[in-house]
């Protein structure tokens, strides 16, 4: 492990994770400082090369720290074209940083219930809120209460990384169909850990 020099701009990854758990040893939490911390560190691929596993079919959840319990630091590693059903974040704080390339992240509003005479369940297309292009180094900010959002490498030449910390830790949480507001919930995998490989899990059913 590189040694970090701990003066207030964040070096390198591992000094910002040693600066969020110490952060995240008190209770409270000032959103404009973490993201201030987050956008300080400037990408650096030599810091998050072993945590970027690709896959082909969709991207993937890589854990950095799990910050004592109290939050979560994933690198997600999307391919050219790669991105999200529309989510929320399960009532917890999402930072997302882009490391490389670029991301598009789209907000909604949350659905609302329609009840109509004839008792339908409530179909109606999801409203957008707005768009945003994130590149490299920008840092995004999303809770429950400002919406819902999807995030898409759209390059078709590039892929992307991002770094996400999420407060607290979530490991399941609800996708929606944009034009019914319809949700499922989903529960997430880890692609690997601590940069390494996590193995497939089969489950069988008797
Ligand atoms: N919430 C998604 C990524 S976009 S913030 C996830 O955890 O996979
Ligand atoms: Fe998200």
């Amino acid at each position: 492990m590189d040694l970090c020099k701990s003066n207030a701009e964040i070096s390198c990854l591992d000094e910002l994770v040693v600066k969020l758990r110490e952060i995240f040893s008190q209770d409270d939490i000032d959103v404009d400082y973490v993201q201030q911390l987050m956008l300080s560190y400037k990408s650096n691929p030599r810091d998050w090369r072993k945590y970027a596993h690709f896959d082909r079919h969709r991207y993937t959840r890589n854990l950095v720290d799990e910050g004592n319990g109290r939050y979560n630091l994933m690198l997600l590693a999307w391919s050219e074209g790669q991105g999200s059903s529309i989510h929320d974040h399960s009532n917890a704080h999402c930072f997302m940083k882009v490391l490389a390339g670029s991301l598009r992240e789209i907000r909604y509003d949350w659905p609302k219930e329609e009840h109509n005479l004839f008792g339908d369940d409530g179909v109606k297309e999801m409203k957008m809120q707005r768009e945003t292009t994130l590149n490299t180094n920008d840092v995004a900010y999303i809770n429950d209460s400002i919406g819902l959002h999807r995030v898409e490498n759209e390059s078709h030449t590039q892929p992307a990384v991002s770094l996400h910390l999420y407060i607290p830790p979530f490991n399941s949480c609800r996708t929606f169909d944009q034009r019914t507001g319809h949700c499922n919930k989903v529960t997430f995998t880890f692609h690997s850990k601590y940069g390494k490989r996590t193995p497939f899990v089969v489950s069988v059913k008797n």
